[in-house]
């Protein structure tokens, strides 16, 4: 049995039919430098309220699966040392050592479904990393959204990736990438990219017709809801490039790889970009806790 511990808040809504958005933990603990990590995982939360849905941000803490965190575990989990990166792979062992774990969107997503989840927000999903066809760092994420029935709002995948062979897996597993007011793949930071996608999304209902008739489909796993970056706050994809391959190169002279790897790229872009890639970052996020609050009010009614 999963050590599921479902918040009094979000087991009401989940036993009423209400809506619910699952929030990932590894941004906050990993993905964003604090303290600006708290004030975003607090105001992820907020959209979420503010659009009639209830926020459900997902971690292990002290090896127990935690369904909604309160404000005290979220600054918690803004701020303490030892709280791992949790994917898949990782959970269990979290859980019989009783540590703390910040769950990855693979992790989220499971957790989520265990806990009868339908949508999940987060900034961008894992994906194949650039060389990933001779190193196969491919993100556990795109596995787990091939088998997990939740929808996932995000402003595609970070182009620390390589997005287009990130869609090949993503189509591969059978999982649907629908664009949310767009017609490309989001390249993360830039609203655009040359990958043109087969789906488009006008609206939160027709979102949630998507997601009604995708779960009917026997067997049927996750979805992508791609929706690109608030134009005011997108970079040009020429501009984040550069920082990019800077990035890159740092991390590989520095020998880092495995789940360290993204972390590090997303840090070494916020110095690099004097900030700039951050306030994408968090807009996106906030944003797309907005969007996917809508679909889940959309699919609730
Ligand atoms: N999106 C962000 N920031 C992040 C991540 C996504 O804007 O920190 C995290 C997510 O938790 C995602 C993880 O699941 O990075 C992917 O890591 P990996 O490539 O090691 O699977
Ligand atoms: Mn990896």
């Amino acid at each position: 049995m999963l050590p599921l511990e479902i918040s009094p808040v979000v087991q009401r809504a989940l036993e009423t039919g209400a809506p619910v958005v699952a929030l990932e933990s590894t941004v906050i603990a990993h993905g964003l430098p604090a303290p600006r990590n708290l004030d975003v995982a607090l105001a992820c939360e907020a959209v979420v309220r503010a659009g009639g849905a209830t926020p459900a941000t997902i971690a292990v803490l002290n090896g127990h699966i935690v369904v909604g965190c309160d404000t005290g575990q979220i600054e918690y989990l803004a701020q303490a040392s030892g709280v791992e990166k949790v994917s898949r792979r990782d959970l269990a062992a979290v859980i019989v050592g009783a540590r703390d774990g910040a769950t990855t969107v693979a992790a989220t997503l499971l957790c989520a479904n265990a806990a009868g989840i339908k949508v999940m927000a987060t900034g961008g999903i894992g994906g194949v990393h650039r060389g990933g066809e001779t190193t196969l760092d491919i993100s556990a994420d795109l596995q787990e959204l091939a088998q997990t029935p939740i929808a996932v709002v995000c402003s595609g995948a970070k182009s620390i990736l390589d997005l287009s062979r990130t869609l090949e897996v993503l189509e591969t597993n059978g999982v649907p990438v629908a664009g949310y007011g767009t017609s490309t793949f989001p390249a993360f930071y830039s609203r655009t990219s040359d990958l043109p996608l087969d789906i488009q999304l006008g609206s939160a209902n027709e979102a949630a017709a998507l997601i009604r008739t995708h779960g009917a489909i026997p067997g049927a796993g996750g979805m992508v809801i791609a929706n690109p970056a608030p134009s005011e706050n997108a970079i040009p994809a020429g501009e984040v490039e550069t920082w990019i391959k800077t990035a890159l190169n740092e991390a590989e002279a520095a020998g880092i790889h495995g789940k360290e790897l993204t972390p590090y790229l997303l840090s070494a872009l916020t110095r690099l970009s004097a900030g700039a890639t951050l306030e994408t970052n968090v807009a996106l996020l906030e944003d797309n806790a907005r969007v996917a609050a809508e679909i889940a009010v959309a699919l609730a009614t």
